[in-house]
């Protein structure tokens, strides 16, 4: 791309992000005047929500990946002589999401949800371009290679699923399977956003964490209020999302310096870059929530046609965080899927 298109883009992003800005800016004015002074303090969280603390999700570990010289905190669960499934959260997430693939895939593999660069109880880089994506990509490899495994099973969502397809791509001889919880491919992204005006909209918040201190000043106020609605959804599915779920995650978030390094990631996407995308040979299966409020259903068919071999399951009516609201069902997919993969390797 030429100097100037790049300068003009660079500036319509600009312009673009500081409007978003001032509309959210008056959206937390109005509840200022509805709320109080209330929503400029959060309540101390001084010991963790017990849910955190369960065992049964697994215990607690640190990896250093030496050549990225980051600390990477995981939890894990399943004897580490089984095969290695490694779990990639998403924004605004930690190891957590993963908390019923931990518990159930725990029996015949070795499950490992890492907390990302950045996030949860890992290193926290504090220049913005510690976070763009060729490092994301780099730990991951360095993940596998330093957890002493020569092949794993890689499950990822949202940003974990936009890390992972690139991983594979890369490195596919690390990788058995790829199991992809609504996680943008990014070939099937800009062509789903090029021809989706609904898609451009979906993905405003993209642009708008591109400004400095306002999108934390945004999900922090009035007591990290911000967690509830972003998991619950228009259906305010509270069953999947009870209290202490959203109490875990504003726990985490909470936390001095939590929310820059993950917002920091949107801040360092570089939207002139234009990659060249290469076909997936990883066996791929791709699980979608058919009712994600951040990424458009036909994303998910466009990603079948990077892929040598895939596999797409919909689940109907299922929102982004699909691994969570939808454990049962999504659990039995995985099965079925290794299961039958295993079979035809025999
Ligand atoms: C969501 O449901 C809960 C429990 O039924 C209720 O207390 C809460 O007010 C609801 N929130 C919204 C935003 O509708
Ligand atoms: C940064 C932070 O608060 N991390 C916490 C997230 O939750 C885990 C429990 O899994 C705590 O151990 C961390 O301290």
């Amino acid at each position: 791309m030429g100097l100037v298109s790049k300068i003009i883009g660079a500036v319509v992003l600009q312009v673009i992000s500081t409007c978003l800005s001032v509309m959210v800016l008056g959206s937390i004015l109005l509840k200022w005047f509805k709320v109080g002074n209330a929503i400029f303090s959060s309540k101390p969280r001084p010991t963790p929500p017990t849910i955190l603390e369960d065992p049964k999700w697994g215990s607690h570990g640190y990896i250093t990946l030496k050549k990225q010289a980051i600390k990477i905190h995981y939890v894990e669960k399943g004897d580490r002589g089984n095969p290695l499934m490694l779990c990639l959260h998403g924004f605004p997430e930690f190891w957590f999401s993963w908390r019923y693939q931990l518990a159930e895939f725990s029996s015949k593999y070795w499950v490992v949800a890492v907390d990302m660069r950045g996030y949860g109880d890992s290193d926290k880089p504090s220049q913005c371009s510690a976070y763009e994506i060729e490092h994301l990509v780099e730990d991951i490899k360095q993940m596998v290679l330093e957890l002493g495994k020569e092949k794993c099973i890689l499950m990822a969502h949202d940003w974990g699923g936009a890390i992972a397809w690139r991983v594979v791509n890369s490195h596919p001889d690390l990788f058995e399977h790829h199991i992809s919880f609504n996680g943008p491919h990014p070939g099937a992204y800009m062509e789903h956003a090029k021809s989706s005006f609904k898609q451009m909209c979906m993905s405003w918040y993209m642009i708008f964490f591109r400004t400095p201190w306002v999108p934390e000043f945004w999900i922090s106020n009035n007591d990290f209020e911000f967690f509830g609605p972003v998991f619950r959804g228009e259906k305010n599915n509270t069953e999947a999302f009870p209290n202490e779920v959203i109490d875990a995650y504003k726990y985490n978030y909470s936390k001095k310096g939590a929310l820059t390094p993950p917002i920091n990631y949107y801040r360092s996407i570089d939207f002139n870059r234009n990659d060249k995308i290469s076909r997936t040979t990883v066996p791929t299966l791709i699980i979608w929530g058919t009712d994600d409020m951040a990424l458009g259903k036909p994303m998910a068919a466009y990603a079948l046609k990077w892929c040598e071999s895939a596999q797409l399951k919909y689940i109907e009516g299922a929102s982004h965080w699909v691994q969570q609201e939808e454990p049962d069902k999504v659990n039995s997919l995985v099965w079925e899927y290794l299961n039958d993969a295993a079979i035809a390797a025999k």
